[in-house]
């Protein structure tokens, strides 16, 4: 028998389990993190069990407006947000929220307050649902020194000042990757037991990788250098052409980004000169990770972690995968700067 396989069946890694012992190497640290983990935890098992139940609500007919006790429905998007705010501010762990279903921040009542700030998009890519394609949850997480004493700048902070960040993708399987600033991971949900176990350890994305992931139907706004790019991707001269995989659904295409290398593109337009990605919720979460992974983030001008969001639903053009793809780019991006 292979033992060290059987161990591996019988002794598992929790999440749970490997918070608590990244904790134990740091004697001074409060705990508090790990309970806000659990809280993000918490959220996560929910929105996987509704979505999960979305796709059979809609085929018997359930969902519209109104469920079988006439009471009106919620879109999944807004129930998603319902209940992460609702564990966000239970962990007591937390003090300024901001969510991508949230026209306004949300400052925790004092009495409950904590010194985390956490910036989520509860359900990113939720048009997709009615198809069955992989969509998630996308969260960053800043920390303050006083949380008595707070304000929107606590939030409005470039992405290298996260502590943490991860995504939640809702597919074929929950997977929730994770980094906490050393190195990435990934847990896979398993329903029978209700726990993450890690499956996915010290995720490092490719250097080089053969796909990149765009809406090429915006193709004829794009600037030059991503234009160069992309034509680049399909004519190389020095190589195969790569493979164009796009699933427009952020979380899903980030995952593949991370798993098999490549790069993966929103960049800005003549319609949208600040891309379409938020900066805080969805640029920065997963430029933390692909960064930690040992990949680059940019923005066609700067390193994407040090942005500094203008508001808390700012947008910005980004560019994100594996480190030699990405340098390609910012080739192009900077050669385009010197003959402007
Ligand atoms: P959403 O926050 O409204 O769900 O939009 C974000 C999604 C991302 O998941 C995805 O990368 C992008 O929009 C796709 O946009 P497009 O349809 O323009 O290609
Ligand atoms: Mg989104």
């Amino acid at each position: 028998m292979d033992h060290e396989a059987d161990a591996m069946r019988t002794d598992l890694m929790t999440l749970t389990r490997y918070v608590l012992n990244e904790q134990s190497k740091h004697p001074e640290s409060t705990g508090d993190y790990t309970i806000l983990l659990a809280h993000i935890v918490l959220g996560c098992k929910f929105v996987c069990s509704a979505v999960n139940k979305a796709g059979l609500a809609s085929l018997v007919g359930l969902a519209g407006d109104t469920n079988i006790q006439g009471e009106e429905q919620k879109k999944m998007d807004v129930l998603s947000n319902e209940v992460f705010v609702k564990a966000l501010v239970s962990s007591h762990r937390t003090c300024i929220l901001v969510s991508e279903e949230d026209e306004e921040a949300t400052f925790v009542d004092p009495a409950l307050r904590g010194r985390y700030c956490v910036v989520f998009d509860p359900l990113d890519g939720s048009s997709n649902i009615d198809c069955g394609v992989s969509i998630g949850t996308i969260f960053g997480i800043y920390m303050v020194d006083d949380p008595n004493n707070i304000s929107l700048n606590d939030v409005l902070q470039p992405g290298k000042n996260m502590v943490a960040a991860g995504y939640c993708m809702y597919g074929s399987s929950c997977t929730l990757v994770l980094s906490s600033g050393n190195g990435v991971n990934g847990f896979t949900l398993d329903p029978s037991l209700g726990e993450f176990i890690l499956t996915h350890p010290d995720i490092k994305i490719p250097p080089k990788g053969k796909i990149y992931s765009v809406n090429e139907g915006n193709a004829k706004n794009w600037d030059n250098p991503t234009a160069k790019y992309v034509e680049k991707c399909k004519y190389p001269t020095d190589g195969p052409p790569k493979s164009l995989r796009y699933i427009g659904s952020m979380v899903a295409d980030i995952h593949r980004t991370l798993l098999y290398g490549g790069i993966f593109l929103y960049p800005a337009d003549q319609k949208n000169p600040n891309g379409k990605l938020r900066v805080l919720y969805e640029v920065f979460p997963m430029s933390f990770l692909i960064e930690k992974a040992g990949g680059q983030a940019f923005t066609g001008k700067i390193r994407a972690l040090d942005l500094i969001p203008e508001h808390i639903h700012a947008r910005s053009p980004v560019f994100l995968g594996s480190c030699d793809d990405v340098e390609e780019l910012k080739e192009l991006y900077a050669a385009e700067k010197a003959n402007a």
